[in-house]
């Protein structure tokens, strides 16, 4: 698709200034710019399932990083965490990542991420949000939902898609999101197909993944966080973006610092929509 090709190449850019600050403790980053396409493979895996699992993304040492910064503001905000978005019984939340810690700059910047991101949505897009969602013991369950309204044919254009960042090994009864493939083709809301969106459901599969994987996820695909029976933790971020011309989940320019700002390529704060 060439809207893609031209977005993977342009996000390229985005990688660069974090890779030259970084380059000891992200070795992630693509310091040489280089692209990262998906395979005819992952894409076929996108149309047809609704989501592309990317195993590895996150090296041990940046995942430590990334996971000791999330105890760290979890700690930190208590009671008030996710107030910047929303707060959900039963779970830590997080919001506006972007401005709370560099070390979470190459998260929502990912080149392959966004090439999968590029894919579902065939158009420019921006962040919406940054948050992290973590269950904790005997919380964390939803409904089947989609972020994103009941799609009234199934040619409407895609909205909306959501990377989810394991930052610690999804097992069935640690909260793993649930997910029921092909969905996000369906016309309708969850509620107009099941009795019970928050039951089970025919079909449904649970995401059990190591931590460094990477899901993307078509986000009108019908999903939804699991109850963490063991109590074992399963940190997660979502970096959730949306089509240009929708409002953010997070207004990026309301919240952008201006030492977030100072340290961003002009490409990754075109991404922000600022
Ligand atoms: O954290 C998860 O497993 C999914 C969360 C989710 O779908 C939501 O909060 O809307």
């Amino acid at each position: 698709m060439a809207n893609e090709q031209s977005y993977v190449l342009e996000t390229s850019m985005i990688s660069n200034p974090v890779a030259t600050t970084h380059a000891n403790v992200q070795g992630h980053v693509q310091s040489d710019g280089a692209q990262a396409p998906l395979s005819d493979e992952q894409r076929g895996d996108l149309d047809r399932d609704g989501y592309l699992v990317l195993p590895g993304v996150i090296d041990p040492g940046w995942r430590a990083q990334l996971a000791e910064r999330v105890d760290q503001l979890a700690a930190l905000e208590g009671a008030a965490a996710g107030g910047e978005f929303t707060r959900e019984s039963g779970t830590v939340r997080l919001s506006d990542l972007v401005n709370k810690g560099e070390v979470f700059d190459g998260v929502w910047t990912h080149p392959q991420t966004l090439a999968a991101v590029a894919h579902v949505l065939g158009r420019p897009f921006v962040l919406s949000s940054l948050n992290a969602r973590e269950a904790t013991v005997g919380g964390g369950h939803q409904a089947l939902h989609a972020d994103w309204g009941p799609r009234a044919s199934d040619d409407e254009p895609y909205q909306v898609a959501n990377a989810l960042w394991l930052l610690d090994d999804l097992h069935a009864d640690n909260g793993a999101t649930r997910l029921i493939p092909g969905s996000h083709r369906r016309v309708g809301a969850p509620a107009d197909h099941y009795a019970d969106p928050a039951g089970p459901q025919p079909g449904e599969v649970l995401l059990l993944a190591p931590a460094g994987t990477v899901v993307v996820l078509n986000a009108h695909c019908w999903h939804g966080g699991t109850v963490n029976r063991a109590g074992a933790r399963r940190r997660m971020l979502h970096a959730y973006y949306t089509a240009c011309g929708n409002a953010q989940q997070l207004d990026q320019g309301e919240f952008l610092r201006h030492r977030t700002w100072a340290r961003l390529s002009p490409t990754a704060r075109e991404l922000l929509g600022v």
